[in-house]
């Protein structure tokens, strides 16, 4: 018997499906139900990675599974084509960055393509395609239209390597994302959208995505957008006209506060060092410049020595009228709530290290030895019994702040309320005093989108000469990119288009007196915040997408891709949808209804790199063992989420079952009308369940387990073709049951192996495509679990027979035993006064 050529029979049904479109995605006038399986697009830098393998692998399972189920599955694929990497490569290797990402898509299209995905290859898109990010120009402006859309001058995240700004999102740990360079800040004039504007839907919907998300992205999201609830309020300063508001989310607190804190790189903090002394402002100016240089991070750290400067000036209590000194210190952060705060250094860790440090008065309020309501007081006793009475520590003496709840104490009107009363009662008090409100805050930034580079969307606005901004009509739609040789693509600090004088160079649109067009290109993010609609209306010159086609497809019944993800472009993609839905063009509030996120695949217990040469690429492995192989190993190596160690995944054990079900298939020998009912009965046992529970086990993702029980079958098959052999018609390769059983794996394991399959498939007479053949039911008298006759006895006699399930407990069997209409009969006036019962089999009753 020959080995099978794995390449060669994926070539062969590759053709097949390109030359028949097997997996299009029916159109308008199909009337199967929907479903929209979407693999997060790539990025075209280089060749794919085994991530990508598990990525397409996952989705490719639930889409092909979908049409087994009949439905009408679209499961399209694109490239994020537009960014960094390009550009850099390009610089680097002095190339053409859109021939560069051209042709790694071609490559990496070729790798998909051998990979036996079932894309619709009828509808790709690429980001960096003029007719994709034309769209791009077109929602900039409907957010422009909508005031979601606008620029401003603030301190901007700043990679001093790739020169240009990064989101918020594409800081992590005060680097780089891309680079890992350390980010700085800067003060730039840059384009936002206004995502804050939706806080509060984007946090609230994620409660709709509760057990269709993965728990820790549901997590991660709520704490990036970082809702605080608590209140505003205002205070006086002595020599200024405006009052400070402060935000804080413990506002019963607010008679221990005992002076206010400032951030040193506040607009407020420099205007209040301008009113104080020369040797103030000196020792404020030297502060500041020393806070500079400090990340965020480290601001941030609470293990670290509290510094800050007096400002020598004074804010008024706004319910006491007591003066509370206004400091300066880098613990507070210019651009959260409003870049001050009280500080109430007996319930504030931060305060009362700072308090400590520099000799400021700590004021309890909150009694936390108190008893509060709904939680059980520790109440100590002495050796007689008699509760000791817990003094109220000190932090002033012990430096440990109480942050626990307890009734408010030394608070005037507050005094006795719990905490939540208290906050209610202050915020009136406050509202009644003009001094403050209720207030929230959020952890969540504007998304900023401008960026400094030449490989992006350029932003679709002008400048006039007299200094209005107005977008470029629609009719002048898309604003190309100009050709990159004729563009110095190194980084200066200011976007490459800028000094390509041809093309910034404009005219006023209303006057047509001279103009330039704004030099940056959008984020990236932009780009795939609604590509999944894109799909949609592929190649429609009218609209980004029609609504009718989103109303039929969208949103993602189920989107598949890496954690990595989890905040910025999920956020993003959330955001826009919700604009969107805003503008009527959607009906729905969330783009993605489930989320799959694969695992990573890591050699050795560590994550691959180029960097560390520990990369096992894709395509070595595509043509060391091919698609089905590799397909079968990594969906076989665990669980979906988790990481799967390269060096356990068995390519060679994978190949080894996809032989053996490719050599049942062509053993069988009875021909396409037997009567499968007439089988054995075991095997078809072991069909039948595979038919009822890969379902089940699919919406669950546990693709692993419905490989487990693929194996499982194939071994069922063989073992009753081998057990039959030579005991005549009807037995063994010709039995009807194995017949049933090799066109059930053909089937189930087209989700899998679809090559192997479909070869299978042909081997056991019938047309191509297995992949497209309705799911065969399970037969519900097969799935009846194995059952044993117990008996039942009374005063050691028999009395009664039960049929009942092998795996029946005790408890259980001992009341079917009693409920018997014979054992009723036969206990009769009588009382049960023991019984044994040995389950499954026996049950013994003595009555007297
Ligand atoms: C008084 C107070 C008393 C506070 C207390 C806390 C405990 P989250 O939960 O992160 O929203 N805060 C406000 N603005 C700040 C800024 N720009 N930089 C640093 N800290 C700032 O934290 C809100 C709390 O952090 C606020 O409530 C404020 O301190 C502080 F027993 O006000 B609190």
């Amino acid at each position: 018997e020959t080995a099978h050529d794995p390449h060669a029979i994926q070539a062969k049904w590759q053709a097949y499906w390109a030359e028949n479109g097997t997996f299009l995605a029916g159109g308008d006038d199909d009337t199967r139900p929907r479903k929209y399986v979407l693999a997060m697009f790539p990025y075209p830098s280089g060749d794919l990675h085994m991530g990508h393998a598990e990525n397409y692998l996952y989705s490719d399972i639930v889409a092909r599974f979908w049409r087994h189920r009949g439905y009408n599955v679209l499961n399209p694929i694109g490239w994020d084509s537009f960014g960094l990497p390009a550009e850099n490569a390009a610089i680097q290797r002095g190339a053409d960055p859109r021939e560069w990402t051209y042709e790694n898509i071609a490559q990496q299209r070729e790798s998909m393509k051998a990979y036996g995905v079932s894309f619709d290859w009828s509808r790709v898109l690429h980001t960096s395609d003029p007719d994709y990010y034309r769209w791009n120009q077109w929602l900039f402006q409907q957010l422009h239209e909508r005031g979601l859309a606008y620029r401003k001058e603030s301190p901007v995240n700043w990679c001093p390597n790739d020169q240009t700004v990064l989101a918020n999102e594409q800081v992590v740990d005060g680097q780089c994302d891309r680079c890992g360079a350390t980010v700085v800040k800067k003060k730039l004039t840059q384009w936002y959208f206004k995502i804050t504007d939706y806080a509060d839907r984007l946090l609230d919907d994620l409660n709709q995505l509760e057990g269709f998300w993965p728990t820790k992205v549901l997590q991660m999201q709520r704490n990036w957008i970082g809702r605080s609830v608590g209140a505003d309020i205002d205070f006086a300063i002595e020599g200024r006209d405006e009052k400070v508001t402060v935000f804080s989310t413990r506002p019963d607190t607010l008679y221990g506060a005992t002076f206010m804190v400032v951030a040193p790189d506040s607009d407020l903090a420099a205007e209040l060092a301008a009113g104080a002394s020369a040797e103030v402002r000196m020792r404020f100016q030297d502060y500041l410049e020393q806070t500079q240089k400090q990340t965020e991070i480290e601001r941030q750290a609470t293990d670290r020595e509290k510094t800050g400067v007096f400002l020598d000036r004074y804010a008024i209590h706004p319910l006491t009228g007591e003066r509370l000194p206004i400091w300066a210190a880098d613990y507070v952060l210019a651009d959260y709530g409003h870049g001050a705060v009280m500080a109430v250094p007996a319930h504030d860790q931060r305060d009362l290290d700072f308090a400590r440090k520099f000799d400021l008065p700590v004021k309890v309020v909150v009694d936390t030895t108190a008893p509060i309501t709904g939680a059980m007081p520790v109440i100590e006793l002495d050796e007689d019994g008699v509760p000791i009475d817990v003094p109220l520590p000190s932090p002033a003496e012990t430096g440990e702040a109480l942050t626990g709840e307890g009734r408010m104490i030394n608070s005037g009107p507050l005094d006795g309320l719990s905490k939540r009363n208290a906050i209610a009662r202050v915020i009136e008090q406050l509202e009644a005093a003009g001094a403050g409100r209720a207030a929230k805050q959020y952890r969540l930034r504007d998304w900023l989108i401008s960026r400094q580079r030449f490989w992006g969307t350029p932003i679709p606005m002008i400048h006039t000469e007299d200094g209005r901004i107005v977008p470029v009509p629609d009719e002048q739609l898309p604003v190309r990119l100009p050709e990159a040789r004729d563009i110095d693509l190194k980084p200066k600090g200011s976007s490459p288009l800028g000094a390509a004088t041809g093309w910034v160079e404009t005219t006023d649109p209303e006057t047509g007196a001279p103009a330039r067009r704004d030099p940056d290109t959008m984020d990236t993010f932009v780009d795939s915040s609604w590509y999944f609609l894109r799909f949609l209306s592929p190649g429609n010159a009218e609209k980004a997408f029609d609504p009718k086609d989103a109303l039929r497809w969208a949103p993602v019944d189920t989107y598949v891709g890496g954690v990595e993800h989890a905040i910025l472009h999920l956020l993003y993609a959330r955001f826009i949808t919700k604009v969107l839905f805003d503008m009527g063009l959607v009906d729905f509030t969330e783009p993605f209804s489930s989320l799959i996120n694969q695992g990573m695949v890591i050699l050795d217990g560590a994550k691959m790199s180029k960097s560390k040469g520990n990369l096992v690429l894709f395509s070595d492995e595509l043509d060391a063992h091919g698609a089905d192989a590799l397909r079968v190993a990594l969906a076989f190596a665990g669980p979906v989420e988790d990481d799967k160690d390269w060096k356990d995944v068995s390519t060679t054990g994978a190949q080894k079952f996809l032989a053996r079900a490719l050599r049942v298939a062509a053993d069988v020998t009875s021909e396409k009308d037997v009567v499968w009912a007439e089988g054995d009965q075991a095997l078809r046992r072991v069909t039948h369940r595979l038919l009822a529970d890969a379902p089940v086990l699919i919406e669950q993702t546990k693709f692993n387990v419905v490989v487990a029980r693929l194996m499982e079958l194939v071994n069922a098959i063989r073992k009753t073709i081998d057990a039959g052999a030579g005991a005549g018609a009807g037995a063994g390769a010709a039995d009807p049951a194995v017949r049933e059983a090799a066109e059930v794996t053909a089937m189930v394991l087209d989700l899998f192996a679809p090559h192997t399959a479909e070869e299978m498939w042909e081997q056991l007479g019938y047309e191509p495509s297995v992949g497209l053949v309705p799911w065969r039911s399970a037969d519900p008298a097969l799935l009846v679990e194995d059952e044993v006759t117990a008996v039942v006895q009374i005063n050691g006699k028999v009395r009664a027979q039960l049929q009942v399930p092998a795996k029946i407990d005790s408890t259980a069997l001992e009341a079917l035993a009693r409920s018997d209409e014979r054992v009723l009969r036969a206990v009769g006036d009588g009382q049960i006064v023991k019984a044994i019962v040995r389950a499954p089999k026996i049950v013994s009753l003595v009555v007297k």
